[in-house]
């Protein structure tokens, strides 16, 4: 099957897939494994220093010329992209489930997540507009013109191989930047197959080849394009570490950042909730993508009157949740990404334990018959009553809901805004007064709040990041778009004596 996936997108010949079906880690190939059987798909050959060198000159080349193709012909580009995708929409999200685990239909939304932004960066490339100001000075005129800001660096992280780069790439490209993506170590083919069908169509149609793809370790590459001053702009993805490095690092080149870290996000439920609306969106928030999204919900604030309540729906729906394959049908939640991220998975329910944590449901790895991968049981952890659970603080990447109770919302806004992260947040209510208060600026401290919704899920229209540890970027839509190009502030004179500003006199 993976092969013939592999076929159907063309990247069967690509120079950089070795060992199909029988790889091992050896110098300079990274194996990227299905999670879900623990078996190589295929080994991946990575780039070396003079391989870097070659593709950043070739983005940087390609930006060159792309910056000056008209926005609205590049976003027609865009366009016959996103028609590409949508003809492998299907095997590019069967891959993003054999590579990271994801059930099929989040493989495909992925997909479609990345369909969505190039939709959108198609209307985006007629209306990227700029102000003007009127000036204080007779006969002058002053706009913001927009103009490409040059090759992008892109680090994306395993859980997103397609549609994080999307957002990034998209834009990107009819703003009319080049970019240099270099996706996780842990979804190389993903980032193979999805660079080469945008890169197929920009060719097929005699553009510059902006879309470049760079595959490699952190001490060989990563370092380097975070350091590339070719690079205005690097876009990261990934944990709050990795951005405190990559931010430190651009900073001291003066580069621009756009960082999207971890998140800690909580869901707090309000005695005149809606339950059947609110268990549903606990589970797929806390379960969904097996906890491995920045957005996953992590911790339950529920009212007191109503804790025993929500928690008892919520340990039966747990017990119906099903692992398995990804790719079949019938499976809710795949394995987590790696052995790596099971042990996370076990301290995380360990350390809880020993705080005080309660186990409601869960708490261990998980066998799935016939299928030898990295499945956990999705777990429910119960704060003690004192609230205080230290390990709650942290992003643990797999998923653990750790359920606490409060007396009122102002006591549960304080918890829910308690972490260092601040990416997504939500609140079931019927309330118009709780919903105002959450979403106020004495509510939530996140960049993404939701009411009667669960914290993931995003669309791609509004824009997308959070505040504090998770770094501030935004990106995807609402005007996201102007973190890829650089703002120009024209002034012109058309009369006939100079006048400076602020009245100053300089008279010869
Ligand atoms: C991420 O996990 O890095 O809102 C991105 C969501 C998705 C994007 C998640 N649209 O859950």
């Amino acid at each position: 099957m993976f092969a013939d996936l592999l076929r159907r997108m063309q990247v069967q010949d690509d120079p950089r897939i070795v060992a199909v079906g029988d790889a091992v880690e050896s110098d300079g190939v990274c194996v990227s494994t299905n999670p879900t059987t623990g078996q190589p798909l295929a080994g991946v050959r990575m780039d070396s220093v003079e391989d870097y060198e070659q593709t950043a000159a070739r983005a940087h080349e390609a930006f060159l010329q792309w910056r000056s193709v008209p926005a609205p012909v590049r976003g027609q580009a865009v366009r016959a992209i996103a028609d590409e995708l949508r003809r492998h929409k299907e095997d590019l999200g069967a891959l993003v489930s054999l590579e990271v685990g994801k059930i099929r239909s989040e493989g495909e939304g992925e997909v479609q997540e990345t369909i969505d932004i190039a939709d959108f960066a198609v209307g985006l490339s007629r209306q990227l507009y700029g102000l003007t100001m009127p000036s204080e000075r007779a006969e002058h005129r002053i706009e913001e013109r927009w103009h490409p800001l040059g090759p992008l660096g892109v680090l994306t992280a395993f859980n997103f191989p397609n549609a994080v780069w999307g957002w990034n790439a998209m834009i990107g490209a009819v703003c009319g930047d080049s970019i240099v993506w270099k996706p996780s170590l842990m979804a190389p083919l993903t980032a193979i197959a999805t660079n080469a069908i945008c890169a197929r169509v920009l060719e097929g149609l005699g553009h510059p080849p902006i879309f470049q793809l760079t595959i490699g370790t952190d001490d060989v590459v990563g370092e380097r394009l975070v350091d590339d001053r070719r690079l205005p702009l690097i876009s990261a993805t990934g944990s709050c570490r990795m951005g405190r490095i990559v931010g430190q690092k651009v900073a001291a080149r003066l580069g621009r950042c756009l960082l999207e870290l971890g998140g800690n996000n909580a869901l707090i439920v309000e005695p005149d909730a809606d339950l059947s609306l609110a268990i549903p969106s606990i589970v797929f928030g806390a379960v969904g993508t097996c906890g491995q999204r920045c957005t996953t919900t992590r911790r339950l604030l529920v009212h007191e009157s109503i804790a025993h309540d929500v928690i008892d729906r919520l340990v039966s729906a747990y017990r119906q949740v099903r692992l398995g394959d990804p790719l079949d049908p019938d499976t809710h939640v795949g394995p987590l990404i790696s052995e790596r991220a099971v042990e996370g998975f076990e301290r995380a329910v360990a350390l809880a334990q020993e705080q005080g944590g309660e186990v409601l449901v869960g708490g261990e790895r998980a066998q799935v018959e016939g299928l030898g991968g990295h499945f956990v049981q999705p777990t429910i952890i119960r704060a003690p009553a004192s609230n205080d659970l230290p390990i709650a603080m942290e992003e643990t990447f797999a998923p653990i809901l750790y359920v606490f109770s409060y007396r009122d919302l102002d006591e549960a806004l304080a918890m829910h805004n308690s972490v260092s992260q601040g990416l997504s947040s939500a609140i079931f209510t019927r309330s118009l007064l709780a919903a105002e208060r959450f979403t106020s600026e004495r509510g939530s401290d996140c960049g993404l709040a939701y009411v009667n919704l669960g914290t993931s899920g995003a669309e791609i229209g509004g824009a997308f990041g959070g505040e504090k540890d998770t770094g501030g970027g935004r990106e995807s839509g609402s005007d996201a778009w102007k973190a890829y190009m650089r703002r120009q502030t024209v002034s012109i004179h058309f009369g006939s004596t100079i006048q400076l500003a602020q009245g100053i006199r300089f008279d010869q």
